[in-house]
């Protein structure tokens, strides 16, 4: 019997004309990797472009709606007046490449157009106090509204757990579980490709 949880059976997008962007949170960094390399694995393997993917980290799960709010807008400057300013000025640091996390002052690839979708990532663990509550709330609310506000399908890869344990479960991590990071990337090309459609 199909499981209750989950997207659904997945249906094929075919992703060779999208650009994706990812800004990921470096807090629990051993849980964001694997994450970021579920979701890179799916957009690859739904036929984005290596050189298609731009990836951008900041500090925590806090800075995601800014960090992406000012991707979309820089890709959009950049799509209108075509300079060569990389990812990495924009944020400060960024990568293309997700097999390691991102080293500060490495030069981003090229924001060469406008974004299909992108990618939030973070890892919200909660801890004595209410600082878990106010992020994991803010945050949401933050991401939907520059999804609204810009019109570029925002996934929402923020996992809001109560322990460690409830992140590797869903990270790939603990044995037999699911990498939520495999659906954020189908969802992207899912939407970007969609996107596309009701233009
Ligand atoms: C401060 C903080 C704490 C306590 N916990 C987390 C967390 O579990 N996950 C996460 O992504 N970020 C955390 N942060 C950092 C905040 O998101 C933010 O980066 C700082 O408060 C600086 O604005």
């Amino acid at each position: 019997m199909a499981s209750l949880k989950g997207p659904g059976e997945p249906q094929q997008y075919d992703g060779s004309a999208l650009r994706i962007g990812i800004v990921h949170a470096r807090w629990n960094t051993t849980i964001i990797e694997p994450l970021l390399a579920g979701t890179k694995a799916k957009l690859l393997a739904s036929g984005v472009k290596e050189s298609n993917i731009i990836v951008q980290s900041v500090p925590g799960s806090w800075e995601l709606p800014i960090a992406c709010s000012k991707l979309f807008s820089a890709s959009q400057i950049q799509s209108t007046t075509s300079s060569s300013l990389g990812a990495g000025d924009l944020l400060g640091s960024s990568t293309t490449d997700l097999t390691t996390l991102d080293a500060p002052g490495k030069p981003g690839a090229a924001l060469s157009g406008p974004f299909d979708a992108i990618i939030a990532i973070g890892v919200l663990i909660k801890g004595e106090t209410m600082h878990f509550e106010y992020i994991a709330e803010s945050v949401s609310h933050g991401l939907m509204r520059v999804q609204l506000d810009t019109g570029c399908p925002l996934i929402f890869g923020l996992l809001t757990v109560l322990d460690e344990e409830q992140a590797k479960a869903r990270a790939g991590v603990s044995s037999g579980s699911h990498n939520h990071g495999e659906d954020w990337g189908l969802a992207a090309v899912e939407l970007g490709f969609k996107r596309k459609e009701w233009a």
